[in-house]
C-alpha cells in the first residue's frame, strides 16, 4: 500500500506545481489529497489526468496522512505544521518559517540527503528558498573539489518567486503599457514591466534585503557555515527561472575547464557553456525543466583561484516543488516513513 499525501497551497503557484510533479514522477501515493484556504473550497485543481476537489487546511484532520507538502506560505505553515507534525504527519515546508530552527532539517538532496535524518524532532523538513536551492546545487561539487571561501551572488529572480499575484502584476502592468492603460503596482513596489527592481521581500537593519540574508544563511546551513557569501536580489520582468551571476573564491586551485568537467557529473546540474552565440542556458529555456543550469563558466583573474558561473532554474521546480518532492522521495527511500495505513 502507497502513502497518503496532502498538498497544503494546492491552488497556488508552487502547490499545482507540486501536484505535477508527483504525477510526473510517478511518486507512490496512494491517495492525493488538495488543500487551500476556505476561499478555495470546492474548486478544483489538476492531478495527472484527474481533478481534485480542493479541502479547507484549516479544518483537515491529518491523523492518516503521511506526508504534508506545505506551501501556503510562512504565516500559515507557523500556524498549522507543527499541529500536522503532532499528528504524526511529515511536513515538508516551503516557507521561510522554519528553515532556520536548528530542530528543522533544511535540505537539498544533491547537497545535504543526510541531515534529513534529523527531521522527528518536531516532524518538519524544510525546503529552501528558490535562489538558494539552485545556488547550493551548483556551488556543492566545486566545494568538493576546491574549497569555496567567498561567494558573491547577484540574483535575477522572476515574478513567479512572488506567487500568482506577482506573474499577474507582470501581465497586467505589460498589457497596459500596450494600450497605455495607468500602470497599477500591488505586490511590487514598483513598476515591474519593463524594468528591474532591486528589491525583494522587508528590509533588514544593516541595509540588506530578507532575500539576500536567506541566500547566505541558507547556504550556510546546508553547504558549510564557514562560506562567507554576499548577495544582492533584484527582481526583473521574467515570468519563470531565476538567473544568478555568481563569482566564487577558492582556497585551492581550479580552471574553467575543471569545474566545467566536475559540473558536467554533479547531480542535478546541467552544463550548457558553449561561448559563442546563444551557447548558454536563459530562464525562458529553464522553465519546466528540472535541472539546475550552468554557463558562461570563466577564470576569475582578480582574485587568486576565481570562477564566475551563470546559474539558472525554474525556481518552482528544483526551487519550490521539485525539491519538495524529492525530500519526499529521500524518506521513503532511506526507509525513514512508513506508510501508516500499511503499519495500521
Ligand atoms: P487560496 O488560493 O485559497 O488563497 P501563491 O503563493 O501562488 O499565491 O499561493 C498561495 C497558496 O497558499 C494558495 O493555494 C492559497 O490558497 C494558500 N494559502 C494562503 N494562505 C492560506 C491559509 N491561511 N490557509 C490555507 N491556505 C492558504
Ligand atoms: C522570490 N525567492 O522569488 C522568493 C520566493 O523564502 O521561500 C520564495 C520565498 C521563500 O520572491
Amino acid at each position: 500500500m502507497g502513502f497518503k499525501i496532502a498538498i497544503a497551497g494546492a491552488t497556488g503557484n508552487v502547490g499545482r506545481e507540486m501536484l505535477n510533479i508527483l504525477s510526473e514522477r510517478g511518486f507512490p501515493a496512494d491517495e492525493v489529497v488538495a488543500l487551500a484556504s476556505s476561499r478555495s473550497v470546492g474548486t478544483e485543481v489538476s492531478f495527472g489526468d484527474k481533478t481534485l476537489k480542493v479541502h479547507n487546511l484549516d479544518t483537515y484532520d491529518f491523523s492518516d496522512t503521511d506526508i504534508c507538502l506545505m506551501s501556503a506560505g510562512g504565516a500559515a505553515s507557523l500556524k498549522y505544521s507543527p499541529k500536522i507534525g503532532q499528528q504524526g504527519c511529515v511536513v515538508i515546508d516551503n516557507s521561510s518559517a522554519w528553515r532556520y530552527d536548528a530542530e528543522v532539517p533544511l535540505i537539498v538532496p544533491e547537497v545535504n540527503p543526510d541531515a534529513v535524518e534529523g527531521f522527528t524532532k518536531k516532524n518538519i523538513i524544510a525546503n529552501p528558498n528558490c535562489s538558494t536551492a539552485q545556488l547550493v546545487v551548483a556551488l556543492k561539487p566545486l566545494h568538493d573539489h576546491a574549497k569555496i571561501k567567498r561567494v558573491v551572488v547577484s540574483t535575477y529572480q522572476s515574478v513567479s518567486g512572488a506567487g500568482k499575484e506577482g506573474m499577474d502584476e507582470l501581465f497586467n502592468q505589460t498589457r497596459a503599457v500596450f494600450v497605455a492603460d495607468p500602470i497599477e503596482s500591488k505586490k511590487f513596489t514598483k513598476r515591474i514591466a519593463f524594468n528591474v527592481i532591486p528589491h525583494i521581500d522587508v528590509f533588514m537593519e544593516d541595509g540588506y534585503t530578507k532575500e539576500e540574508w536567506k541566500v547566505l544563511a541558507e547556504t550556510k546551513k546546508m553547504l558549510d557555515p564557514k562560506i562567507k557569501v554576499t548577495c544582492t536580489a533584484v527582481r526583473v520582468p521574467v515570468f519563470i527561472g531565476h538567473s544568478e551571476s555568481v563569482n566564487i573564491e577558492f582556497e585551492n586551485e581550479i580552471t574553467a575547464d575543471e569545474a566545467r568537467d566536475i559540473l558536467r557529473e554533479a547531480p542535478g546540474c546541467q552544463v550548457i557553456d558553449k561561448q559563442e552565440n546563444g551557447g548558454y542556458i536563459t530562464p525562458y529555456e529553464s522553465a519546466g525543466e528540472d535541472a539546475t543550469y550552468i554557463s558562461r563558466i570563466r577564470e576569475d583573474a582578480t582574485v587568486e583561484n576565481g570562477l564566475n558561473i551563470w546559474v539558472v532554474s525554474d525556481n518552482l521546480r528544483k526551487g519550490a516543488a521539485l525539491n519538495a518532492v524529492q525530500i519526499a522521495e529521500l524518506l521513503v527511500n532511506r526507509g525513514l516513513i512508513k506508510a501508516k495505513k500499511q503499519a495500521a
